[in-house]
């Protein structure tokens, strides 16, 4: 083991903030100890607190930090700031708040701005939970401000999201971007000092959410012993699960007769769309839409074509289920952040679509492939 790991495992603090400035920096040297450090993951619980802007939730951090160091757990806080937002400003009111912990060697803090590419900083904050995970810290907190897309892929790597509301916001739940709301494992009514608490939580349950609501008044601590015992035992997500937005893109089924197979499905009212042969992976294709998505019959062309394999091997049957995700560098950070077998790193197929396979061990004994919408 490097020096550097070696430093990290005993706790050494200099050390650890060294080497996470290396991996939001993307440093190769920094990446490569990281991935030193993997036998040491898994022992964190990663927690995601998002919602909009203002809702407190910097506050509610803060508060749950001191709550959790209370009760004798370590734990990073790592703030994630989209600068297209931020006048900077945020960051800085974070950074002062959170002096008050910087005696304490128990929390480790981490305020990052965006830059570059939001799939970047998905990557980038995933990884950086890891290494806090292999620091040993018993809860990693990940703040974002819930406003879009990008963020609900920041939390695809946390195993419990809380989300923020407020009383009277835009007046109704329904106001709120629907995709947040799904993500939530907890949802946490803040400033509920304001009056319409009450009616925010009468319209979740409306609306059909099961989830534990916990009112707080963060800037009192109030209802924040409830919600570190929330974020403690609520079951949360598994490790692995299907990136938001997902949808099954198609269905890729190993035959032994694309003629045989192709005029079974069509005596069931399917058709045809698309016939291919690809040479670079010796198969024959036969693409029969169905709804929204497609069953992709697959035949070997060669004798030592991957499906020929297969067939040999498990018979003829489901090969792969495809995902379609909305991005999939993000998604991909969030499958390596819960420690996923990857057998390929992102690449372009035929069609110019971007994809990446996941090994069955991981998915429950599927082959996964994971394909980016095309931009049209
Ligand atoms: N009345 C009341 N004010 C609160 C409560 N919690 C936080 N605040 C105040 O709300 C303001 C915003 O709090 P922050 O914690 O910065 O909110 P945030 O969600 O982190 O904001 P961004 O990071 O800018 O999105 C601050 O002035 C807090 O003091 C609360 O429970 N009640
Ligand atoms: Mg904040």
């Amino acid at each position: 083991m490097t020096e550097l790991a070696r430093k990290i495992r005993e706790g050494d603090t200099r050390a650890l903030a060294r080497l996470a400035t290396g991996v939001e920096n993307r440093d190769a040297h920094a990446l490569e100890t990281l991935r030193e450090l993997e036998p040491a993951m898994g022992h964190a619980r990663i927690v995601g607190i998002t919602g909009p802007p203002g809702a407190g939730k910097s506050t509610l951090v803060d508060a749950l930090a001191l709550e959790l160091r209370k009760r004798g757990k370590t734990l990073a806080i790592l703030a994630v700031d989209p600068s297209s937002r931020s006048t900077g400003g945020a960051i800085l009111g974070d950074r002062i708040r959170m002096q008050q912990h910087h005696a304490d060697p128990g929390i480790f803090i981490r305020s990052m701005a965006t830059r570059g590419t939001l799939g970047g900083m998905a990557r980038a904050t995933a990884d950086l939970a890891k290494l806090m995970d292999a620091a040993g810290k018993d809860y990693v907190i990940i703040e974002t401000v819930g406003v879009g897309q990008d963020e609900i892929e920041i939390t695809s790597v946390a195993q419990v999201t809380v989300v923020v509301l407020v009383p009277g916001m835009g007046d109704d739940v329904q106001a709120i971007k629907a995709g947040i709301m799904e993500i939530a494992d907890i949802f946490v009514i803040n400033k509920s000092d304001h009056p319409g608490a009450e009616r925010v939580e009468m319209e979740l349950h409306a609306e059909g959410f099961q989830c534990p609501v916990i009112r707080t008044v963060a800037s009192e601590g109030k209802g924040i012993a409830e919600l570190a015992d929330a974020v403690g035992t609520v079951a949360g997500r598994t490790t692995i699960h299907a990136p938001r937005g997902a949808a099954i893109d198609h269905l890729g089924i190993a035959v032994q007769s694309l003629e045989d197979s192709i005029r079974f499905y069509e005596s069931l009212g399917l058709a045809v769309e698309h016939r291919e042969s690809v040479a670079t992976e010796k198969v024959d294709v036969a693409m029969l839409p169905v709804g929204e998505s497609r069953i992709e019959l697959l035949q070997a062309s060669s004798p030592d074509s991957p499906i020929a394999k297969f067939l040999e091997k498990r018979g003829p049957g489901l090969h792969h289920v495809a995902l379609r995700v909305p991005d999939l560098n993000a998604a991909v950070a969030g499958l390596k952040a819960a420690g996923a077998r990857l057998l390929n790193e992102p690449r372009a197929g035929a069609g110019g679509h971007i994809y990446v396979f996941v090994h069955p061990a991981s998915t429950g004994g599927v082959l996964l492939e994971l394909i980016q919408e095309s931009a049209h």
